[in-house]
Formats: C-alpha cells, structure tokens, sequence
C-alpha cells in the first residue's frame, strides 16, 4: 500500500477514483494550511527540519527521514490496510461484518466521537506553538515539530472521515475544527486538557507523557470500532503516536537525570539551591505530575457513563485491546466502583469509561518506574508517584471533592490552602519559565535537562536537526 505523492493530497485512499471528495478535500486544504501559519509553530516555517514522512502504511515502508520545511510537510490520508472478512468484536452485533458506511442510527453519535477526537490534534499544535522559541536544543526542537506536524495530520485523518461519510454535516464540522482554538473563552476546544496553557517544555513533556497517551488508548478503542474506515485511520494514527509519548517519557528521564547530577554536585537535594543552580528540584517535577495526570484522567469521561455503554452496545467503540477480553458483550456483568457514597455496583458496559482508565493508568507507571530507577540508583529515598484517581477531578463521581494527591478526603480548607503543594504555584510556574532559554548551538542543552542517550534516527546527538539559516 505505497503512498500516493503524485497528488495535491498524498492519500493511499485511490482519492483521484472520487472526485467530489477530492474537491471537497482540496477546498479544505487551503484552509488548513491558514490554520497553520496562523495558529502553528510560531516562526520556524522557513527553516530545514529534520523529519520523518510516512512513504507506506506497511512497518518496513514508513519512516522516511530528510530535510523538510514544515509548511511543506505531506499532510494527507493514510489509512491501514483492510483485514479482510473483519466482523465486529463485541457488543449487540458480534459477529457481524463491519460497516464500510455509517449506520443512519450511530450517525450523530458517531460524528460527536470523531469531531471530538478530530479536535484535540489541532488543539495540542495551537498549545505548543510558542515553545520552540525556549527549545532547550535542536534535538528537542525537531522533536517538538515533528509531533505537530503529525498532530496536523491526525487532523487530516479525522476531516477525511467526517467529509467522505458525514457529508453536508461533516463538511461543516470539518471546518469549524478550524475555527475552534486552545483557551479562546468564545471558542474553546472541547475537552479541558485541551485548553490548559502549555508555557513551558516541562510542562510539554508531563503533557506528550500523560495526554498524548490517552490518545494512544482512546486511538486504541477506535481501532476495535465496527466502522471500518475509522478503525483502518486509527491503527495508523496510533504508529505515529509511540514517538510523541517516547518524547515525553524520555523528556522527563533527561530533568530527573540532570537534577540528580545537580544533587550530587551541590551534595544536597535542597529544592532552594537546586533551583538556584538552574535545574528543576523533583518535588516540582511531581507538582508537575499531579496536575497533568489528574487533568488527562478526566479525558476517559465520568466513571459511570451511558455514552460508553451505547458505544459498546452498538460497536462503535470498544475497548482498547478489545480481543485480550474473554468476554465480548457484557451483559450479565458488573464493576464494582469506588465512589464517594461508598462502593458501587455498575452494569460493566456503563463502567467502560473506568476499565479504559485503569488500563491507561498501568500503561503511566511503566515510566514512574523507570525515573524511579534513576532516583534509586543515584542512592536517594524520593519517589515519583502517580496522584490518586480521585485527586482533583472535574468528570465522574470525584468530581470537585477536596481529595489530597493520595486520594484521602480532607477538609475544604485544608485542601485549598495546600492545593499549591500538590501542584504548581504561580512562583513554580514562573521559576519554571524563567530556566526556559533558548539553546540551539547543535548538540549543546540547557542547563536543567540532560542530552539524550542517542539522536534521531542514528545520527549523533550533534547533528543540526533544524537549520535556523
Ligand atoms: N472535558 O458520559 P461522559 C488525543 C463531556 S487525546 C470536557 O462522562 P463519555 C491527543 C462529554 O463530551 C484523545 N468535557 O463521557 C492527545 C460529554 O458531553 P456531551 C482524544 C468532557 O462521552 C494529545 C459529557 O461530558 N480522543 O488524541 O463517555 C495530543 C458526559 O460525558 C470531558 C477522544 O476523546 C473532559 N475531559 O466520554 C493530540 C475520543 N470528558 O456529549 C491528540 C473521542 C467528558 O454530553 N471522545 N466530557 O455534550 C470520546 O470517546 C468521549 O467523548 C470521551 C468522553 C471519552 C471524551
Ligand atoms: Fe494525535
Ligand atoms: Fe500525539
């Protein structure tokens, strides 16, 4: 499955066999590349960057490495290969064959979950745009760029569905994915992540750590959905997505890294002096970790959700890994939560939202452990820890209750008074930003992260990853 390039929107869909689409497409385009210049990486657009362009959807044939100026990048379709005979997997309709066009009775149901995934891509490119002017190397810029890039493209991704199988509807929703922007008070995104301010590269790691993961596992339960074309778009979205997460995971791994060197050459873990010596003192780094974690945990929706069970129900959406289950349908079966007013027995098709959550949850403490590691080696007591699930929630039975980061109720007051050492201060933010300077003499990093094992692609870590001419 080679990818077209011969055409104005490289697609492997055989785009050129459909012409309204085509059009159709080709209309949105220009408005796409707007949407870029103006609300993408600000500056930048002029220089080399090395990045990766998908050439086929195949494992061998993707990856394909060279200089690329951003505005010039190949956005376009790719879906995964078709398996053949596939049936749907779960819910109501087990067994059936999936759908190549959309039910008239999942339609609106089906286009809110598209629209939503669709607006989070442009969202996260509009709430990184400032961040390459504080980049702590090339290395790191190129990384920054090329997640955009492919955030663009997931975009793509989405708009084609909507235009190829919503139509008029479709078309619309396509372009107001344009005109909705990060924190714009008129025309917010629509999930809260998506919304918070990202003002500086810590702040970009927790986020490519905690929120692009929860892509990985809302791409995950799309790749099981009875409607083909959206489970064929996911699979491939989800080969792009290991990068983001490992820029944010090993983005990390380099702060703790260079603290403890810190630590041991000032011979104290005083956050003071650590701070006062330009790194990034670890009890701020889990300030960090509680509000990203606690803030994407809300992306899974509430605990007990009748939108999930009617996405199971029907085979819209499944869960992720659907195939690992014993139990396809989920009938006769409860959950039992944690809520509140005590446990809870829920029907298991309404808890989906919860099962979704405590997977993505065991997939975060692979890199908790690994820093960890660092920390325990380096001969030091501290430990990075996930907050409780019930820490600072806005979606689901938790909802606004004062909870500490360990998950025990405590009184209000005590709660809004040490809020700020739980999670960032205006003072932390600010010490953050003030370390945020630009570094891009090739192979040189800032003072507060340590170089990375290896550069990209096998090059060296010096290689000049963007060429700011
Ligand atoms: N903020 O039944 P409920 C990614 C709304 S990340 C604001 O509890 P449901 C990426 C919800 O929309 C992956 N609103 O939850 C990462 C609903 O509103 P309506 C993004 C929220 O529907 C980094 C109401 O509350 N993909 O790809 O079962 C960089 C009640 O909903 C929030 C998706 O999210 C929130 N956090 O599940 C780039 C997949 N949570 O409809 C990219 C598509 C809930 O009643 N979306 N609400 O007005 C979905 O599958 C579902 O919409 C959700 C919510 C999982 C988000
Ligand atoms: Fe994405
Ligand atoms: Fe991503």
């Amino acid at each position: 499955m080679t990818i077209n390039y011969a055409e104005k929107i490289p697609n492997n869909v055989n785009l050129a066999g459909e012409r309204t689409l085509q059009r159709a497409l080709e209309h949105w385009q220009p408005h796409f590349l707007n949407w870029w210049q103006e609300m993408g990486p600000s500056d930048f657009q002029g220089c080399d960057v090395y990045l990766r362009t998908a050439v086929s959807v195949d494992a061998q044939g993707w990856a394909n490495y060279g200089a690329v100026k951003m505005p010039e990048y190949r956005w376009g379709i790719f879906l995964a290969d078709a398996v053949p005979e596939r049936s749907i997997g779960f819910g109501d309709s087990i067994g059936r064959p999936v759908w190549q066009q959309v039910p008239g009775e999942y339609r609106s149901n089906l286009r809110r979950l598209i629209v939503t995934q669709g607006d989070t891509e442009p969202a996260s490119v509009e709430q990184q745009r400032l961040l390459g002017h504080s980049c702590p190397s090339l290395y790191d810029l190129r990384n920054l760029f090329q997640i955009n890039v492919e955030e663009g493209r997931h975009l793509w991704a989405m708009v084609y569905l909507l235009h190829a199988y919503f139509g008029r509807d479709g078309r619309e929703e396509a372009e107001e994915l344009l005109q909705r922007h990060s924190g714009n008070s008129d025309k917010p995104r629509i999930l809260t992540t998506f919304n918070e301010p990202i003002c500086d590269w810590l702040s970009l790691f927790c986020f490519t750590y905690f929120t692009d993961r929860d892509g990985k596992y809302q791409l995950k339960s799309f790749a099981e959905s009875a409607f083909d074309p959206l489970s064929r778009t996911c699979r491939f979205m989800l080969t792009e997505e290991a990068h983001h997460m490992f820029v944010g995971e090993t983005g990390l791994a380099r702060v703790v890294k260079r603290t403890l060197e810190v630590i041991k050459e000032l011979g104290t873990d005083d956050p003071a002096k650590i701070r006062a010596h330009g790194a990034i003192d670890l009890p701020l780094v889990q300030k960090y970790l509680n509000f990203w974690c606690s803030s994407s945990l809300d992306l899974f929706g509430s605990e007990i959700s009748s939108n999930a069970a009617a996405g199971f129900a029907s085979g819209m959406k499944g869960r992720p890994d659907e195939s690992t289950y014993a139990d396809h349908v989920l009938t006769d079966v409860n959950l039992k939560l944690d809520t509140p007013e005590g446990a809870q027995d829920v029907p298991m098709r309404n808890a989906l939202n919860e099962v979704m959550r405590e997977s993505y949850l065991k997939d975060c403490e692979i890199g908790l452990k690994r820093w960890n590691r660092l920390i325990e080696r380096a001969g030091h007591a501290f430990r990075l820890a996930l907050p409780s699930t019930r820490f600072r929630r806005s979606i689901g039975s938790w909802v606004g209750l004062p909870v500490d980061p360990q998950g025990r109720l405590v009184p209000r007051e005590e709660h809004a008074r040490r809020l700020y050492e739980w999670i960032p201060s205006e003072a932390d933010h600010a010490f953050v930003k003030s370390l945020m300077r630009r570094v891009v003499e090739p192979g040189k990093m800032a003072g507060w992260i340590a170089p990375p094992e290896r550069g990209i692609n096998n090059l060296p870590v010096e290689y000049e990853y963007v060429r700011l001419n």
